[in-house]
């Protein structure tokens, strides 16, 4: 029995990736080994290429903002005023942004418009690309239904693709804009015209082993971000392989 090693490289030049694909053949091969060097390897390669993750949502709910937000620490979105986003959507270069007191490499790829005609089309494209290990959806309190079909879209996708959904880890829903709507509302009364989606949410998560998070956020007024940032990208990095003494 033996252990088979090879190198696969990703489609496109700039997007080539060397990542090392483990395949212990037989019981002759402990899996707490097989995991180690699965985690040794995700560990560098998020190092080196960044964290995959991507930003979803209907139209107009942050999500041009959020990656501005993760780029540039905040501080540039006085004055920050996006045109809503075309087909196709944008490139984003990986980038550094501080999480807590670490700087964590990210790399979510494109900044994807939220119109409808575009779900079928960049949102598939960009989950296939990316194998995201975290999925931000983006909703605020306007188009309850909207973002109903954007999100039942999204559980969908995570079905129907799971090579795409293979390494995720975590959905953390935020629901923007709370200083349009927090002082009247709670996230939980928000979220009453959801409880389907929720409950899909939830069962999904528990089918497929990944995590969900709801957190009511204003990227205007900052309330909630760092938070839900930490825990979220807490939950989805690969951890540095411990070496333990005896
Ligand atoms: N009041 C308020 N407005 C926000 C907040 N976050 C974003 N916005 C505004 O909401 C609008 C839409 O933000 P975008 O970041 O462009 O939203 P998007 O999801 O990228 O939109 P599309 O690209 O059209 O899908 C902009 O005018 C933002 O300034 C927030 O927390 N509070
Ligand atoms: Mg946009």
């Amino acid at each position: 029995m033996y252990w088979k090693a090879f190198v696969m490289t990703q489609k496109t030049l700039g997007d080539r990736i060397l990542s090392v694909i483990t395949e212990a053949l037989g019981s002759l091969v402990p899996s707490g080994v097989n995991n180690a060097v699965n985690t040794a390897v995700d560990f560098a390669y998020v190092r080196v290429f960044g964290l995959p993750f991507i930003v979803l949502g209907y139209r107009q709910a942050g999500k041009t903002t959020l990656l501005e937000w993760l780029r540039h620490d905040a501080a540039h979105l006085v004055g920050f005023d996006p045109e809503p986003t075309a087909a196709g959507g944008d490139a984003v270069s990986p980038f550094g942004a501080h999480i807590g007191d670490e700087i964590i490499r990210m790399r979510p790829r494109r900044d994807v418009g939220g119109e409808y005609a575009m779900w079928e089309t960049d949102w598939v494209e960009l989950f296939r690309g990316a194998r995201p290990r975290g999925i931000i959806f983006m909703l605020d309190h306007n188009h309850p239904y909207q973002h109903k079909d954007a999100l039942n879209f999204t559980l969908q996708m995570i079905d129907e693709e799971p090579e795409a959904s293979r390494q995720l880890r975590m959905l953390l829903i935020l629901v923007n804009k709370s200083d349009l709507w927090g002082d009247r509302r709670s996230v939980d009364d928000l979220l009453t015209d959801y409880r389907n989606e929720i409950r899909r949410l939830k069962s999904q998560a528990e089918r497929l082993g990944y995590r969900y998070q709801i957190a009511g956020v204003s990227l205007i007024n900052g309330s909630g971000v760092s938070e839900a940032m930490q825990s979220f990208f807490d939950a989805i990095r690969p951890r540095p392989k411990r070496i333990t003494k005896r």
